[in-house]
């Protein structure tokens, strides 16, 4: 038997009310469209899927429309989709039906869920394509178990798990990460809990982290493989490597081959500004530092980008925003979408322990500098706007003048 697997493929995904929000919904139907292709391609007996099929519960209803044109192929070719669903899948709703039922139902996908005895253990029923339910499929001579997302427990129902399995040539699609392997924190169990899965499985087909790794005995028997996700989903998935297994079963022994996916470009990158005096010189190193960490070659497609800018400037970091930012990032870096975490600080020398004697008025005029001076447009007139300043307080404080005869102050100051 020869199978894809994937997993973890988020359809639904995208970044809402970003100019990209298209671009970005349709990455993760491609993706999954190109290993449909690929299914195709190689005439595989069958495509696994290990969860988080989509990326909420509750999809709208273009995904779902979406989904059945990118798995029609599939179906046309009369290759059978296998499917467990992931945390992300799970519908905590039980008096409605989920999306990936639904899908079961109309024959896109065999959906795979175990039953539970009345001891608690687990029962595997073949699956039923009349109804799209069922925790056991056979392809060939192999046998299909799922199991869909058990969460933190997952661990201690290993044992259970294996002694509802009584035939040879198995495999199982368990949403479950291994600690230590997975980046994820939750749904995890450890690594001995897992190995007693290596007697009963020739494969355990494995998802929930991103991140691809492979899981072996003590002595050295690779047993359970995690693709990870084929799309970079998150942050913190750029340096990953994206793709999915080609697997051969035969006798018993499997044969891997991961196989890259063409996920979009995906940055995480600090950009130093320490010591900039103020917004254009700021904006300078931002532009060149760009430059230097961001491939954009016309040939790639648009980035998604984030940004930490960090270091003490001469001038107010809220003068760095958005809309500046994003326009130098636009000649730049030309990024389908970004997102921007601002850790500048102020560089202050108020609370220096210089002179502790001052008059109100000294501080007051000294609080006013450097505040004004924060601002790159008004650095070199700080003294005139000092000035400027404490006459209009004098003013208001009196209380005899104001709205447009305190702006005619200005004009007349302006002069
Ligand atoms: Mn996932």
């Amino acid at each position: 038997m020869r199978f894809i697997h994937t997993s973890d493929i988020h359809l639904g995904k995208t970044y809402r009310n970003s100019s990209g929000e298209a671009a970005r919904y349709a990455d993760f139907f491609i993706c999954l469209g190109s290993i449909v292709e690929a299914a195709i391609d190689e005439a595989v007996d069958a495509v696994l899927i290990g969860g988080d099929l989509f990326h909420i519960g509750q999809i709208l209803p273009k995904t779902f429309a979406k989904t059945i044109e990118t798995l029609q192929p599939l179906r046309d070719a009369g290759i059978p989709c296998i499917a467990i669903e992931g945390n992300h899948d799970w519908i905590h709703r039980r008096d409605n039906i989920s999306w990936m039922e639904a899908l079961s139902q109309m024959g896109y996908l065999r959906l795979l869920r175990p039953a539970r005895t009345e001891e608690g253990g687990y029962r595997f029923d073949p699956f039923d394509v009349e109804t799209g339910s069922g925790g056991h499929v056979q392809i060939g001579d192999c046998n299909i178990y799922g199991l869909g997302y058990i969460g933190a427990q997952a661990g201690s129902h290993v044992e259970r798990i294996c002694a509802a399995v009584t035939t040879d040539n198995n495999l199982l699609l368990f949403h479950v990460g291994i600690w230590s392997f997975s980046p994820v924190e939750i749904g995890n169990m450890k690594l001995d809990e897992a190995h007693p899965l290596a007697k009963k499985f020739d494969y355990v087909a494995l998802g929930h982290g991103h991140k691809p790794y492979v899981i072996a005995t003590p002595s050295g028997q690779e047993y359970a493989f995690n693709p990870g996700a084929p799309e970079r989903v998150n942050f913190g998935e750029e340096k990953y490597d994206k793709g999915y297994y080609l697997v051969t079963v035969e006798a018993g022994s499997v044969a891997t081959e991961f196989r890259p996916t063409s996920p979009r470009p995906m940055y995480v990158e600090t950009i130093e500004l320490e010591g900039a005096q103020n917004a254009e010189q700021a904006l300078e190193r931002f532009r060149e530092q760009l430059l230097i960490k961001v491939d954009v070659a016309p040939d790639k497609r648009q980035p998604l980008l984030e940004l930490k800018l960090t270091g003490k400037v001469g001038f107010h970091p809220f003068e760095l925003g958005r809309e500046r930012l994003h326009l130098a990032l636009e000649e730049v870096a030309n990024p389908l979408h970004v997102e921007i975490k601002n850790h500048l600080s102020l560089v202050s020398s108020v609370g220096a322990s210089e002179g502790l004697k001052k008059s109100l008025a000294e501080i007051e005029q000294e609080v006013l500098r450097e505040l004004i001076g924060s601002g790159s447009d008004y650095q070199g007139s700080e003294d005139e706007l000092v000035r400027l300043s404490m006459v209009l307080r004098d003013a208001v404080q009196k209380g005899d003048i104001d709205g447009d005869e305190l702006l005619a102050l200005f004009d007349g100051e302006g002069e």
